[in-house]
């Protein structure tokens, strides 16, 4: 009843690094709008809050309250590490820092915590809830085909692995006996499910969480079922209430970003289909003789292109690359990609198969070239290249000149690339609907509300 729906409070645990915090905040803001008794308390680190709060992007919502949680890094320590390294830190400072978070965030409101929403990275949450005596509810910031991989890895470790050696007795072998991944072999798994460091920190977080999966009263997950039907009816059968909500970006309440570096007003005097976008998303920079075969390729192609490279990387590039091609190339610190993948000029996106660069290509109907680095990546490259034929590997596997040359060719001019735009047609179609009324994952939104609102206070 409404009464006790106005003393529903919900404990959101964001994963602070890449591009997680914005898609849990994207999701929670639909929940905000959509049942505005609800209260949501948001908790990141300081840096993450910043970032995914920032100009357009403030918080207009009274239901949601933003808390700054420790980062683990010593007060007066400057940390001057990779995203890796700060991850491994953060981890080590959980789950202290959210319990200390959301006290602060249950004392302030006056009301108990009832259900945690957290991304799904944050495999104590499950722990952490059933101390709490709530339901859990880890949001998976990527596909079905990742977290597939992370609920069987025990499967297939002791399918593909020598249970006694650790070693892989056949490196050619797909994943067939998993539903959905019989396009995907053992290469094409992220480090420490099989191969590389089982017991790295991320390794670890990983396999935890697939194990924990079965405690949550719901697994969310930005994708769509049509996409990755198969795998979603599977993980369907093994836990409870699999909710695909996605794209949730086609759902966002937030505004676009500004098109601050002009990259649209560019664009609109490119030819259709013409122009290659090459975006890497948050963490990677590709080494630097990929960097220079790539901006090689484009100054001897002439393809025209948009490029998005932050700042730090671009004495990378070869001397006076930017000046050589200023009338076919624009490079750029920051793109509103959404809107790029979106614009008619744009032919081919270059991607490290990032998730959300993924969907935001399919919304966008622009096929891919792929040169995935770490993590799901590998994967989703996989995916897109034989299960949904939207792209392809760049050839080779890293940036050559002549393999990214010939890649670029097949894309924009032949026949292939044509049929690649087709196929994504299809999927966009399928994305429209799927947000649309009646669409599955509308529906599955309604579900997931409808869990949250179940949640009663311990
Ligand atoms: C991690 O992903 P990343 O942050 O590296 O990459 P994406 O998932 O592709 O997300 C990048 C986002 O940043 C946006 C872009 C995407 O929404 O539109 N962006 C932009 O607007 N302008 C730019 O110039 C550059 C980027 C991880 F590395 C991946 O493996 C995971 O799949 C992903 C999701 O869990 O998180």
């Amino acid at each position: 009843n409404g009464d006790s729906q106005q003393h529903l409070h919900i404990g959101v645990l964001a994963f602070p690094f890449g591009t997680h915090a914005a898609p849990l905040l994207t999701l929670v803001r639909r929940l905000a709008a959509a049942e505005p008794t609800l209260k949501f308390s948001f908790l990141s680190t300081a840096k993450s809050n910043r970032q995914t709060f920032s100009g357009a992007k403030a918080n207009q919502f009274d239901n949601i309250k933003v808390y700054d949680v420790w980062d683990g890094v010593a007060e007066g320590d400057e940390f001057g590490g990779n995203v890796h390294g700060a991850a491994g830190l953060f981890m080590k400072a959980t789950p202290e820092n959210f319990k200390r978070g959301m006290e602060a965030a249950a004392a302030e409101s006056g009301v108990k915590i009832s259900c945690l929403l957290t991304d799904a990275f944050l495999w104590f949450a499950g722990d952490l809830a059933a101390e709490m005596e709530v339901p859990w509810v880890p949001y998976w910031t990527a596909g079905s085909c990742s977290l597939s991989i992370h609920f069987y890895t025990d499967l297939i470790r002791t399918t593909l692995g020598n249970a006694n050696t650790g070693i892989v007795e056949n490196i050619d072998k797909t994943l067939k006996f998993i539903p959905g991944l019989s396009a995907v072999s053992v290469d094409d798994l992220p480090d420490g499910i099989i191969l590389g460091n089982l017991e790295s920190p991320i390794a670890q977080m990983l396999h935890n969480m697939g194990l924990k999966l079965p405690k949550a009263a719901a697994v969310v997950l930005n994708s769509f079922e049509e996409l990755e039907p198969a795998t979603a009816k599977d993980l369907k059968s093994k836990l409870q209430n699999v909710l695909h909500v996605g794209p949730s970006i086609l759902s966002s309440l937030a505004p676009s970003d500004f098109d601050e570096t002009g990259c649209l007003l560019w664009l609109d005097n490119q030819k259709p289909a013409s122009v290659a976008y090459i975006g890497f998303g948050t963490i990677t920079t590709p080494p630097p003789n990929e960097v220079l075969a790539l901006a090689e390729t484009l100054v001897s192609s002439k393809v025209p292109f948009l490029w998005s490279l932050r700042d730090h990387s671009t004495h990378l590039f070869p001397k006076g690359f930017v000046e050589n091609t200023v009338a076919f190339g624009k490079v750029v610190s920051w793109a509103p990609q959404l809107q790029v993948l979106a614009h008619p000029s744009v032919g081919v996106f270059v991607t490290h198969c990032g998730w959300n660069s993924i969907l935001e290509s399919i919304i966008g109907g622009v096929p891919m070239i792929c040169r995935p680095f770490f993590g799901d990546q590998t994967l989703n490259s996989r995916m897109v290249q034989d299960a949904w034929r939207i792209g392809v590997s760049v050839e080779g596997g890293v940036f050559t000149k002549s393999g990214t040359t010939s890649s670029l060719e097949l894309v924009l001019s032949q026949e292939e690339g044509k049929k690649m735009r087709e196929n994504i047609k299809v999927l966009k179609q399928n994305a429209i609907e799927a947000v649309g009324p009646n669409g599955s994952s509308s529906e599955n939104f309604k579900d997931l509300l409808e869990v949250i609102k179940a949640c009663k206070p311990p």
